[in-house]
């Protein structure tokens, strides 16, 4: 690659900047969102708020298409999901029936549950591939929920054509008022959590695998895996567990609590971010859902007050860029508060929404240069504290 010199500069590269997670240094180009560091994620140029209340649907269709449906399209979109979300493949069902219910993480069963579709039904095609998974996700999740916590597969048969999270709450064999609140929080909280640029750890660790030209399949579930760690996704189980551990909304107890954690070096769930530098309008989205659905939650009633403390307890560190509260913050307690009590589930639906927006991104990148695709990802790392030597 040559260096043209009227070429604008993007970036300068300081010692500074090594080690530091690749922080704010410009890898690519993003075509189905960017993250404004004060107005948040936006879809396409779309505010992620003027979004919420839509169709996941709809939202997997403008991440792919790079416009929003209509109403015909949007018809037949759903259609096409509903005809790949065909009877899941018994080898699949099989690798997950052999592990052992109540062991290991979710994460662990959705990655690896990825992975052994992938064995079954990768086409090659990534946007067959991204396609077909997407449609898949509600029977893989009910499958995984069902079999870890004990209950054999699912018995009721998979509706597709009732739509993604309907098909996975009736999958679930929840039905009426409560599947009401579950279904409604649930296609939010998807339509939220589907894509935020392209740098965060799980969208840039899928892209990284596939731009070697693994399978989508492959590369997905290697994004479900650094979903997984507590600084990134899982720190929805991990605020809704902080927040059960307060146990109170007295403002002062919850002050306490804070400086307390901080003091023992433990992060501040649901706090800080690495580009954002203002509450996350995904957070406030959250909260006025919450204040819908479970107005006089116990959980839902810190947080409120948390959201309040935590960030001007956090802004006397000067170290820490944002102390505001960031997606994580109210989501665990608005699927707690529907009917899902396991806080160890809630990374999975995070990683099903995000497969919407990795998968996008992943076609994007092997669509550039004509078809030949963004190059194999390979930053450089500068050699530290190993001077040449030679066997005596
Ligand atoms: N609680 C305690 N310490 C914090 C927090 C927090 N909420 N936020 C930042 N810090 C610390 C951070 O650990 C770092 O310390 P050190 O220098 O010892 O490594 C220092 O402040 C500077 O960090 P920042 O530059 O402000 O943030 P960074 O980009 O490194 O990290 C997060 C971003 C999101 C990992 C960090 O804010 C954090 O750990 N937050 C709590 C966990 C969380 O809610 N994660 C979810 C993020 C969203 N998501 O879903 O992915
Ligand atoms: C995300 O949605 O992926 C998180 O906010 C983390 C990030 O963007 O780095």
């Amino acid at each position: 690659m040559s260096d043209s010199e009227d070429e604008p500069t993007l970036f300068e590269v300081k010692e500074s900047h090594l080690d530091t997670g690749l922080r704010g240094i410009p890898v690519g180009t993003c075509r189905t969102s960017f993250v404004d560091t004060i107005k948040g994620v936006h879809y396409v140029g779309y505010p992620i708020t003027d979004l919420a209340e839509m169709d996941p649907e709809d939202i997997i269709f403008l991440l792919f298409e790079k416009r929003l449906p209509n109403r015909h399209e949007s018809q037949e979109f759903r259609k096409d999901l509903a005809a790949r979300a065909e009877e899941m493949p018994a080898g699949t069902l099989r690798v997950l029936e052999s592990l052992t219910p109540g062991s290991g993480h979710p994460m662990d069963w959705l990655a690896l549950g990825i992975q052994a579709l992938g064995i079954a039904d990768t086409t090659g095609d990534v946007r067959e591939d991204g396609l077909n998974l997407i449609a898949r996700m509600p029977e893989l999740m009910a499958t995984i929920f069902l079999l870890r916590g004990g209950h054999g597969l699912p018995e009721a048969g998979s509706e597709p054509g009732r739509g993604m999270v309907e098909n996975f709450v009736h999958l679930l064999g929840k039905s009426g008022a409560d599947s009401d609140k579950m279904i409604r929080v649930l296609r939010t909280f998807l339509v939220l959590h589907m894509d935020h640029g392209g740098g965060n750890l799980s969208t840039f660790s899928g892209k990284c695998v596939a731009s070697g030209k693994a399978s989508l399949y492959a590369s997905m579930s290697s994004a479900m895996n650094a979903l997984s760690g507590p600084l990134h996704g899982r720190a929805n189980q991990s605020c809704l567990e902080f927040i059960q551990r307060i146990g109170t909304s007295d403002p002062e107890k919850v002050e306490k609590f804070v400086r307390s954690e901080l003091a023992a070096k433990r992060p501040v769930y649901g706090f800080g971010h690495a580009v954002l530098r203002a509450e996350d309008p995904r957070a406030a989205a959250q909260i006025a859902l919450g204040s819908e659905v479970c107005p006089d939650d116990n959980n839902f009633k810190i947080v409120k007050v948390l959201r309040e403390i935590a960030p001007k307890v956090l802004a006397e560190n000067p170290k820490i860029s944002n102390p505001f509260a960031n997606v994580d913050v109210a989501s665990g307690t608005l699927l707690h508060a529907v009917g899902f009590h396991k806080p160890e589930y809630f990374t999975t639906f995070f990683g099903w929404a995000r497969i919407a927006g990795i998968s996008a991104q992943i076609i994007d990148e092997r669509r550039a240069r004509g078809g030949r695709g963004v190059p194999i990802y390979r930053p450089k790392y500068i050699g530290r504290d190993q001077p040449v030597q030679r066997l005596e």
